[in-house]
């Protein structure tokens, strides 16, 4: 077979500048294959991913067992629409609903349509079942929340880069300080019309941010107290990202409506999913609500293997063994440095803060470092640097990878 010619990494990233809409900043690496806790570029040169696509590829690149669930179903059915039964849905939910312990699930596709699907729950909830007068239910977010790029998930944030100059916005929302459970008391003992609370356990994108031990025990009893439902965005923290199956099971804390996405599907295919009891998940009647993917049989047999790698392959107990790696090492590597001035995280959901030391000595460019000596991570809120490998990388390759992470860091102190 003649090989097309290898194009240069340049030529791509001409494409995107000439013919795409300019809504990224991509570090500049062209990658054409990924494997595991590996991904190479059009040159062959091979990379540590330390982003794993923002946590949807906690399995690892192109899982054998999620991929040969989706070319076994690919070449079956894809898509009925929900207008018809198909033979994969109800497997998918009972599956589903018995591993996280809930009566339903509404099958979406992308994270952000969890996060609206549970706003449009809390809200029928707030009517039909709490009471709240019509058009007067409230939802109550925490500063730093991110959920999407949706016109509701842009008007419950705090970070102008998301909303700015996209308004008007949603009415309804209201923001409260997170890890603040005095806040979250006042909130609903002032207003009788908060019909959820949403937020993230631990916040990715605002650097992650871990709250108190307590918090979601906290959050738990006050939504139990003042009927408001906890809505829990775990399309991150979920799926064994930090060392458990959800991140409010580090307190044993069971959510009114649970968001699911990314590493749902291994990172093949964009799935999603809202799971609840039936006093809310009822609320919602035949042809209120749905899309055209949510819940196609691709989806749902993908879906399906994903969840099982988790367990299979014991990737929660893992990322709590490579993450302790990951901290002490960074911690060790603080003693050395007065670049990184702090470490945080759980599992494998971490992030170090590098003191902006001076011209070209940023977080950005110490990604660029990074990526010239073979290991891909991203910025986040410029000075914090988030590390999030595939749940399964072993304890020898964590080690080789923060012995590129010190030896880059140290080259630029
Ligand atoms: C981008 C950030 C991460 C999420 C949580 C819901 C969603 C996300 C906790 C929505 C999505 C993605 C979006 C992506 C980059 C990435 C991201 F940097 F934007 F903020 F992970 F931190 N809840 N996060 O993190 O899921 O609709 O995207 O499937 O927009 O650039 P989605």
């Amino acid at each position: 077979m003649v090989h097309a010619e290898t194009k240069s990494s340049k030529y791509y990233i001409d494409l995107e500048d000439k013919y795409g809409a300019h809504n990224y900043h991509p570090l500049p690496v062209v990658l054409a294959r990924g494997e595991g806790i590996f991904l190479w570029d059009v040159d062959g040169k091979q990379y540590y991913d330390f982003l794993s696509a923002y946590s949807a590829v906690n399995q690892g690149h192109c899982h054998p067992k999620i991929i040969s669930a989706m070319i076994e179903q690919a070449g079956k059915l894809t898509l009925t629409s929900r207008a018809f039964h198909n033979n994969v849905i109800g497997e998918y939910e009972k599956y589903i609903t018995a591993y996280f312990g809930y009566d339903k699930v509404l099958p979406m596709n992308t994270g952000v349509e969890g996060g609206e699907t549970a706003v449009k729950l809390a809200r029928r909830w707030g009517y039909t079942v709490k009471g709240i007068p019509d058009n007067q239910a409230h939802i109550l977010f925490v500063e730093g929340n991110f959920w999407g790029r949706t016109m509701a998930a842009i008007s419950s944030s705090t970070d102008p880069s998301s909303y700015r100059e996209f308004g008007p916005y949603m009415p309804g929302f209201a923001v409260i300080p997170y890890n603040d459970l005095a806040a979250l008391e006042v909130a609903f003992k002032t207003n009788p019309h908060i019909a959820g609370f949403m937020f993230e356990p631990i916040q990715g994108e605002a650097g992650v941010i871990i709250p108190d031990e307590g918090y979601l025990k906290g959050v738990r009893e006050l939504c139990t107290k003042y009927r408001v439902l906890m809505i829990a965005d775990e399309v991150q923290t979920g799926l064994c990202r930090t060392g458990k199956t959800l991140a409010c099971d580090y307190e044993n804390v069971k959510p009114d409506l649970l968001i699911l996405g990314k590493a749902l599907s291994g990172g093949v295919i964009p799935v999603s999913a809202v799971l609840g009891n039936n006093e809310v998940m009822l609320g919602i009647k035949p042809g209120e609500h749905g899309s055209t993917y949510g819940g196609n049989p691709l989806a749902c047999a993908v879906a399906i293997a994903a969840l099982k790698v988790l367990k299979e392959e014991h990737l929660a107990e893992n990322a709590v063994v490579t993450g302790k790696i990951f901290r002490a090492r960074m911690v060790e590597l603080m003693k050395k440095t007065s670049m990184i001035t702090s470490v945080r995280g759980k599992g494998l959901m971490n992030a170090i803060v590098i003191k902006p030391y001076g011209e070209n000595k940023t977080a950005y460019h110490v990604c660029l470092h990074l990526k010239d000596n073979g290991l891909l991570a991203k910025q986040t809120h410029g000075d914090i640097i988030r590390f999030a490998p595939p749940l399964l990388i072993t304890e020898e390759q964590m080690h080789q990878a923060c012995d590129i992470i010190e030896q880059v860091i140290l080259a630029l102190r």
